[in-house]
C-alpha cells in the first residue's frame, strides 16, 4: 500500500535525482524539494523550492506529508557556518515541522562520517561510540541525536542511515568496503518506510560487499538484504596506485574526510 504523500528533500542532489525515480512506486504523490533548481513536476510529483535554513518554509514544506526522506543539506566537509545552516538548523526544522504536522516517520540520510574516526578493519555496530570526523560528520551526529530526542519525546520514528559511499561505482579501495549501490539504497529506504515497527534505528548503508566494517545485526527488524556487491569493480579499482601507508585516509574509516579543514581564511 503506497504512502499518500512522501516528502523527499535534497531532490536535486546526486542521490535525490536517483530517488526521485526509484521512490515513485512507494507514494501516490512525491513532494520534491531542494534549494538548487529541479526539473519540473511530472505526474504524481510536486516540486517545491525550499531552503532548509528557513524555518517557515520548511514548516509549509512538511505540511500534508505522511513521511519524510531527508536527503537534503550539505553532503561533504565544508566550513562550520555552511553546515550549521543547511544541516544543523535544517534537520531541526524538518523535525519541528514533523512534530507540528503529525508526520510519524522520517528516514534520515546520516553518514559513515559520524563514526569516521574508528579505525579501518575494526567492526562496529549501531551502538558503537560516535567519532565524527569533521563538521559534516558532527552535523549528522547531531541529526541522529535530535531524531532520538523526537522519538523519545514525541514518538516520531526515524531510521538513521549511516550511508557509506553511494556512487555509481566505488572510486577507490576504501569504497570497495563502503560502497552502496543505488538499488540497495532504494531498497533500504523502502524497508525503513514500511517496517511495521521502526522506533529509532541506526542502520549502516552498504551493499553486500566482500569486506565489511559495519555490523547491521541491530537493524535486522528492517528486513534489509542488499543485492549488489562491489566485487565486480575490484579489478578496476585495484589498478590504482597505493596510498602512502602513513596517510590518515588509510587508517580511519572516514578516509580522506579525516584530514579536511580546518578552513582558515
Ligand atoms: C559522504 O557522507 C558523502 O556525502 C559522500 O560524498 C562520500 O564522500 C561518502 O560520504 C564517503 O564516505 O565515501
Amino acid at each position: 500500500e503506497p504512502l499518500n504523500r512522501l516528502l523527499l528533500t535534497g531532490a536535486a542532489g546526486a542521490l535525490g535525482k536517483i530517488l526521485r525515480d526509484s521512490l515513485k512506486p512507494y507514494a501516490k504523490t512525491l513532494r520534491l524539494s531542494d534549494v538548487a533548481p529541479m526539473a519540473q513536476a511530472a505526474a504524481g510529483e510536486e516540486v517545491v523550492a525550499c531552503n532548509l535554513a528557513d524555518k517557515q518554509a520548511v514548516d509549509a514544506l512538511v505540511a500534508g506529508c505522511d513521511a519524510i526522506v531527508h536527503m537534503g543539506g550539505v553532503s561533504v566537509e565544508r566550513p562550520f557556518e555552511e553546515i550549521l545552516e543547511a544541516n544543523i538548523k535544517g534537520v531541526f526544522h524538518i523535525y519541528e515541522g514533523a512534530r507540528r504536522h503529525g508526520v510519524k516517520r522520517v528516514v534520515f540520510a546520516s553518514s559513515n562520517h559520524v563514526i569516521g574516526f574508528h579505525e579501518q578493519g575494526q567492526v562496529i555496530d549501531a551502538d558503537c561510540v560516535k567519532r565524527p570526523d569533521g563538521y559534516y560528520g558532527l552535523s549528522k551526529s547531531y541529526g541522529e541525536d535530535l531524531s532520538r530526542f523526537y522519538f523519545d519525546r514525541y514518538g516520531i520514528e526515524t531510521a538513521c542511515m549511516r550511508i557509506g559511499s553511494s556512487f555509481p561505482e566505488p572510486k577507490d579501495r576504501r569504497m570497495l568496503i563502503t560502497w552502496l549501490s543505488s538499488r540497495d539504497l532504494t531498497e533500504l529506504i523502502r524497508c525503513c518506510l514500511f517496517a511495521p515497527k521502526l522506533g529509532h534505528t541506526i542502520v549502516y548503508g552498504m551493499s553486500a560487499n566482500r569486506d565489511q566494517w559495519w555490523d547491521n545485526s541491530k537493524a535486522a527488524h528492517l528486513g534489509f538484504h542488499p543485492q549488489d556487491t562491489s566485487e565486480i569493480f575490484r579489478t578496476k579499482v585495484e589498478t590504482q596506485p597505493m596510498l602512502d601507508a602513513a596517510d590518515p585516509a588509510l587508517k580511519y574509516q572516514g578516509g580522506a574526510f579525516v584530514k579536511m579543514g580546518p578552513f582558515e581564511p
